[in-house]
């Protein structure tokens, strides 16, 4: 576990940094129009600020000297996706059916290994944590059940660390592509990952810090349902009694997104059942 709190946050800000240039769909393509009424808005918004707050050149230098920051230790993708994604998500999936998406957050790694339902996530053989069985069903929004739809899941361990972006982790460490049966049935073993900070040591700590801010995410697993035919959501699903559930750093939580897992009988972990309804493709 040592090895862990040598977790740094220009080291999993490099790695989100790099991780999302080798995602094609971060090329440019957004038409002259757009880029110059949403440079034009967004300037304006900042020049406002300066006005109305009488902003000092002492102020405009620490903003200076921070933007450098965020960029040298990677920190764009956590800085982007903690304060503006759950509006750009908002936005995308505001006249969907079905489940409720959430925001990706920086941590998705595409291509995690495939394995059939029941399926056990990859984890160390002293993993930490409660052992937890997320079990639901996928269906259509006509309530088709969907075989051989798939959930990838992703999430932090019982410290709160990212396999892939905190060091000396096994690679695909709690996370996987799990198919459902023939009945549009997946139950997935894993464990209740543990809540989760901002790297307070990089540019997105320091501000969180220097307003009076909490660094917190309540607990959660990531997950992304895909289905041919179907719309892909994107989502989170956290827990009950969770205390930031209420005041989510990356504001992401929805009330339709909060699993209340019960005690399994047998006394080896807690269970619960959470079932996601696909919109049809567009
Ligand atoms: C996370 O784990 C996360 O999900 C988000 C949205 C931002 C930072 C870290
Ligand atoms: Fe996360």
């Amino acid at each position: 576990m040592s090895a862990e709190i040598e977790a740094t946050a220009a080291d999993s800000g490099a790695k989100a940094t790099e991780r999302f240039r080798s995602d094609k769909s971060s090329a440019l393509a957004v038409s002259a129009d757009r880029v110059s009424r949403l440079a034009s808005r967004a300037i304006n918004a900042l020049v406002e600020t300066v006005l109305e707050e009488k902003v000092t050149y002492e102020e405009y230098n620490a903003l200076k000297t921070w933007l450098i920051q965020v960029g040298e230790t990677g920190e764009w993708p956590l800085f982007l996706d903690v304060w503006l994604e759950h509006a750009v998500e908002e936005v995308a999936n505001s006249g969907r059916a079905g489940s409720k998406g959430t925001i990706e957050g920086p941590y998705y790694v595409p291509g995690s290994p495939v394995l059939e339902s029941p399926a056990t996530l990859p984890m160390r053989e002293d993993e930490p944590g409660t052992p937890l069985v997320f079990q639901g069903k996928v269906t259509s929004v006509a309530g088709t059940a969907l075989a051989g739809a798939s959930i990838e899941i992703w999430h932090a361990d019982d410290l709160g660390f990212y396999s892939q972006f905190a060091p000396n982790i096994p690679e695909w460490n709690l996370r996987a592509t799990a198919l459902t049966d023939s009945e549009g049935f997946f139950r997935i073993h894993t464990v209740q990952p543990g809540p989760y900070q901002i790297p307070t040591d990089g540019a997105c700590g320091q501000l969180i810090e220097a307003a009076g801010w909490h660094a917190w995410r309540p607990a959660h697993l990531h997950l992304k349902i895909a289905a041919a035919d179907h719309q892909l959501i994107t989502t989170q699903l956290y827990f009950t009694a969770d205390k930031h559930l209420g005041d989510d750093i990356a504001s992401a939580v929805k009330p339709e997104l909060v699993l209340d897992p019960q005690d399994k009988a047998d006394g080896t972990g807690r269970e619960v059942t959470y079932d996601f309804v696909l919109a049809t493709a567009q």
